[in-house]
């Protein structure tokens, strides 16, 4: 076993490789934690539709009360402020803002979030904030979703109005949270809310997000001309299970809708040719505008980068649900393959998370990099009021480690966002899986620091140690 005296030496010698102005955080979403979700006026979302039907969810629970953090908000900064951190990346739900989608504001659900980011700067917490995590008002839903056109000037309407009430005092703005994850998951894979299954249909949803994006910057801009923008992509560096020509092509597949679908597009390169081909064979291609690619090219300051595994792509016959040819290896697979898994099956390959920052910067070269979401689930259990979690100190840290060391190639990583601040509702998985570097207890919701966000307080405390 490790001693004290090294592990506090390797705490110190990795705080070290970051500078001391390094942006520290944890992120959030607003379904995953706030709950409160038929109060002040919000209205209903996507996400409230899916979750009431227990067939969606692992555990059957909908995300009515979760974390129950719109009540709790105020020991919850706490917290972010005991462990030492001086961001905080959080999303505002669309539908406290505009409970039908378009129209009447509601004032209570800004002023909600102007009183969370008020406390935040309050607390020395640098506010980042994620205008778009996958939860469209329902009423927008029913006119057919992110697949109309007319959504991406919805949005831009609720990004000016929240713009303009938070203005200057938010630290980063993100106008979107993993594109592939929500259009993948949520329009072809059935598995997250709206719940649809269509290749095509997820498609045109993505190519309308990545436009709102584009769209996005240029309101926050004009609003709020020094603040950062950037949109968060989920990124995952994928590998053929086996050396077969079918597994390594499928591989290549799997970067280009995972990776390359939604970088390309947003770096100004249009969509990548290899996919373009393959989505067109298909009929599964967009309608694009003139002008849309420029418009989802509009530069930005940063990129927002989420990453949590490597993605073993094996190659399967195409067919209804396999329309890409290729599965991804997770679980007791993965495990075969000599990967140790967290409980989400998810193997833990620390070296490609560098290798994929590096890539990012090398072929994107965006002018900074947030790691906006990196974290694990790992089983915890409450012994003598205390969560000893080590395989989450251990994926944090070899995490960490890479992210310096791909800071050491020249990536420009200017912060390190850890999900999540708390257990949460995750999705389709409802409260079976635990993200936090705080335990929550749901039915007290007593807030308990684990192991891991101890040791995040002392490798924080490390690196400003050094001014
Ligand atoms: O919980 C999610 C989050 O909402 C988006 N990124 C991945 C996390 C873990 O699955």
């Amino acid at each position: 076993m490790q001693s004290d005296v090294s592990g506090k030496e390797q705490l110190e010698a990795l705080a070290g490789r970051f500078p001391t102005d390094f942006v520290w955080g944890s992120a959030t979403a607003a379904y995953q934690i706030e709950g409160a979700v038929n109060e002040d006026g919000r209205g209903e979302s996507i996400w409230d539709r899916y979750s009431h039907n227990p067939a969606n969810i692992r555990d059957g629970q909908p995300g009515d009360v979760t974390c129950d953090h719109y009540h709790r908000w105020p020991e919850d900064i706490g917290l972010i402020r005991e462990l030492g951190m001086n961001g905080y990346r959080f999303s505002i739900a669309w539908a406290r803002i505009f409970p039908e989608g378009t129209g009447q504001v509601n004032e209570a659900g800004l002023a909600w979030y102007e009183r969370l980011v008020d406390t935040l700067l309050e607390a020395g917490i640098q506010p980042w904030v994620t205008l778009y995590h996958w939860d469209l008002p329902q009423a927008l839903q029913d006119r057919g979703g992110w697949a109309n056109r007319e959504t991406v000037d919805a949005y831009a309407a609720y990004v000016e109005v929240v713009a303009r009430r938070l203005g200057n005092r938010v630290a980063g703005w993100i106008t979107h949270n993993e594109p592939y994850i929500h259009t993948f998951a949520g329009h072809y894979q059935g598995r997250h809310a709206p719940g649809g299954t269509d290749l095509a249909n997820a498609l045109q949803t993505a190519h309308h997000i990545l436009l709102s994006h584009g769209r996005a910057v240029k309101v926050l801009r004009e609003i709020t001309p020094s603040v950062p923008v950037g949109i968060t992509l989920y990124l995952s560096p994928t590998r053929p299970a086996s050396d077969s020509l079918e597994d390594v092509a499928a591989a290549r597949r799997a970067d280009g809708y995972i990776n390359r679908w939604f970088l390309d597009p947003v770096f100004g390169r249009g969509y990548p040719a290899d996919m373009l081909e393959f989505y067109g064979k298909g009929g599964f291609l967009p309608k694009i505008e003139p002008g849309d690619l420029d418009e989802i090219a509009t530069p930005t300051d940063f990129l927002g980068l989420n990453s949590y595994f490597q993605t073993f792509v094996r190659a399967v016959a195409p067919g209804p649900g396999r329309e890409l040819e290729a599965v991804h290896v997770t679980g007791d697979d993965a495990r075969a393959l000599g990967f140790e898994v967290t409980e989400t099956g998810w193997p833990v390959v620390s070296d490609a998370f560098r290798e994929l920052i590096v890539r990012v910067h090398q072929d994107y070269n965006p002018p900074a990099i947030y790691i906006t979401e990196n974290g694990a689930a790992f089983r915890d259990e409450v012994v003598d009021g205390q969560v000893h979690d080590p395989r989450r100190i251990s994926y944090l840290e070899t995490h960490l480690t890479a992210v310096a060391q791909a800071m050491e190639a020249g990536a420009r990583v200017r912060g390190y966002f850890v999900w999540s601040l708390l257990d949460n509702y995750e999705w389709g998985l409802g409260f079976t899986v635990r993200f936090g570097i705080i335990y929550t207890d749901y039915p007290t919701q007593q807030r308990i620091i684990k192991d891991s966000g101890r040791w995040y307080k002392g490798l924080i405390e490390a690196n400003r140690s050094r001014v």
